[in-house]
């Protein structure tokens, strides 16, 4: 690889989290649910970055809005020679619209998916040479510490996209918490985070007339049979995705079309018609919903950006 680009295994001393346990795990159970960080394969990155780009997906060109229009005050909260850990970085697209305003020092990347992070981290290096470019591959929600050598006088993690909404409120408190205490005092977090609006926005968002959200969801069971030699008939499921209005989130499902198995390593998991694997939580909240719930995690709200139809917020916090 590019010696321009550091690179760091977060894995390196424990067993990788194993995508056959979780499938075996997630198959067995009742409701039927697997982890969203599965959707990130290669191919699944791709298709993510393509769901960025459909009209009804609002969320990528309206954080971005607000990430160009905020960036000078972003930069004078966070101040100078800080060290960016972007979670998620996936291409690394968002970030491009921060670097040149604040001008950390270093850029750490972390995610999921080994070759995306790589590609785009290169891309990165080479964009702006003057930024020191670090790579962490591993999965931030099992592992969030910073590899070693890897540090900040301000550190500032940048969580974008609204992932955080990919956690229940419960998983996502306990997630700020941990990333509070992984990070040395005074660091601050700059979370995008998409807003309780109406139900059809929310569901034309994902389920866009292209088809894109359905082939990233149904990519899971292209990837169980793959990578781990399933038997599965990927045209008997559909995609769903709708509103759950109490729970206040979308949630997407693989919905199995006739009555049907998938079978792995021996082992047979019957689906009736209509069963589903649950697949994703959304979760949309409001800005001061958000704003408890950091709370409750330790940080305190330093500031908020949203666009003129609050579609979409990102918070500054910090300890
Ligand atoms: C990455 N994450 C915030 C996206 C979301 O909107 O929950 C993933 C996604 N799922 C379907 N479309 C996009």
């Amino acid at each position: 690889m590019s010696t321009a680009v550091q690179f760091h295994d977060q894995h390196r001393d424990e067993a990788r989290p194993s995508f056959r346990d979780e499938v075996v795990a997630g198959l067995g159970c009742s409701p039927r649910a697997l982890s969203p960080k599965y959707f990130y394969d290669a191919r699944g990155s791709r298709l993510f970055e393509s769901i960025c780009e459909q009209p009804e997906y609002y969320l990528t060109r309206t954080e971005e809005g607000i990430l160009s229009r905020a960036a000078d005050e972003i930069a004078a909260k966070v101040g100078p020679d800080s060290l960016m850990v972007e979670l998620g970085s996936g291409a690394s697209r968002k970030v491009r619209l921060l670097l040149e305003a604040m001008r950390p020092r270093r850029y750490l990347g972390m995610d999921i998916s080994r070759d995306f992070l790589l590609h785009s981290t290169r891309r990165l290096a080479a964009d702006y040479p003057w930024l020191e470019v670090h790579a962490a591959w591993g999965d931030f929600s099992r592992r969030l510490e910073l590899p070693p050598g890897v540090e900040g006088r301000r550190v500032v993690a940048f969580f974008p996209g609204s992932s955080i909404g990919n956690f229940t409120p419960r998983e996502a408190k306990a997630f700020l918490a941990r990333l509070r205490r992984a990070l040395p005092p005074g660091s601050g977090a700059l979370v995008g985070v998409d807003l309780v609006k109406d139900r059809d926005i929310l569901e034309a968002a994902y389920n866009d007339a292209a088809g894109i959200t359905a082939a990233f969801n149904l990519n899971l069971l292209e990837r169980m049979r793959r990578e781990l030699g399933a038997a599965v008939e990927v045209g008997a499921f559909r995609h769903r995705a709708f509103f759950n209005a109490p729970a206040s989130r979308i949630e997407m499902h693989l919905e199995s079309r006739q009555s049907q198995a998938i079978v792995l390593d021996g082992q047979r998991f019957a689906f009736e018609t209509g069963e589903t694997l649950h697949t994703e939580n959304s979760c949309k909240y409001s800005v001061a919903g958000f704003q408890a719930l950091a709370a409750r995690a330790g940080y305190r709200s330093r500031a908020v950006w949203c666009d003129d139809q609050a579609l979409f917020s990102v918070h500054y916090l910090s300890s």
